[in-house]
């Protein structure tokens, strides 16, 4: 990360920013359980509260996007007070459930998310999502208050424009969880992602969301990354620099 004598210069940001030793510390994988995915996601959630409850800020690296509900389930066992999800994807993951993929995967994440007794929906909002969607799941984002920017909407408004209205948005929460499906980028800019959603945002839009968010976030997810149908690791990069840039950010806050 080109760190010397505990500091490094962020480009981007134009200043120079402290990095102490241990910024970001890797407390390794959680165990899956290949036949159990309940206990699956309890292991995730309970890495992400214990993490939390260590007075971290957790940085989850997925894994596909069935990560998205314990992530946020950590969170909001791990504290008091309401929480405020922020959801990029080009997908709403609002499904209840379906015979061929039950109540808890990729699909429902933030619907699961919601039925969480401190997750304010109000609060909450979900960027990037596009093409075409179930209408019940639509219905559904409608009464429970949950806002929806669409990528299209997000080109219109610019990144700084989207991330203003998002703080505003999660103002009145008292904690914040992002979840981010890399399928919010263009297939162009990260090809190596679960499903290729054309007119999403550009790596420099996801740069610079999180660039703008980070400080205020108490957890941030990276899921879908598909190493399999990556070209020349690139989605794997940009994952590693959401990451890297999350961490700066929230750092020089
Ligand atoms: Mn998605």
């Amino acid at each position: 990360m080109r760190v010397q004598d505990g500091r490094i210069y962020d480009v981007d940001g134009e200043r120079f920013v402290d990095v102490p030793e241990e910024l970001v510390v890797d407390r390794g994988d959680v165990d899956v359980v290949p036949h159990d995915l309940i206990a699956t996601i309890d292991a995730c959630s309970d890495a992400v509260a214990s993490s939390v409850r260590a007075g971290r800020v957790p940085i989850v690296i997925g894994g596909e996007d069935s990560l998205f509900y314990p992530v946020v389930r950590g969170v909001h066992d791990a504290v008091e007070g309401s929480v405020a999800v922020i959801h990029f994807d080009a997908h709403f993951d609002l499904m209840d459930e379906s015979v061929r993929q039950g109540r808890f995967s990729h699909s429902s994440g933030m619907r699961r998310s919601l039925e969480l007794d401190r997750v304010d929906p109000s609060a909450s909002i979900q960027v990037g999502v596009r093409h075409f969607n179930f209408p019940l799941s639509r219905e559904f984002a409608v009464a429970e208050g949950l806002e929806q920017i669409t990528a299209r909407r997000f080109h219109e408004l610019g990144a700084a424009a989207v991330a203003a209205h998002i703080q505003e948005r999660v103002r009145a929460a008292d904690h914040v969880v992002w979840s981010f499906d890399i399928d919010t980028v263009d297939p162009a800019h990260a090809p190596g992602a679960g499903a290729h959603e054309p007119g999403g945002l550009t790596t420099a839009q996801a740069i610079e969301s999180v660039r703008l968010l980070a400080p205020r976030c108490d957890a941030f997810a990276v899921t879908e990354v598909n190493p399999m149908k990556d070209l020349g690791d690139m989605t794997s990069t940009l994952a590693a620099y959401l990451v890297f840039h999350f961490a700066i950010a929230a750092a020089a806050s």
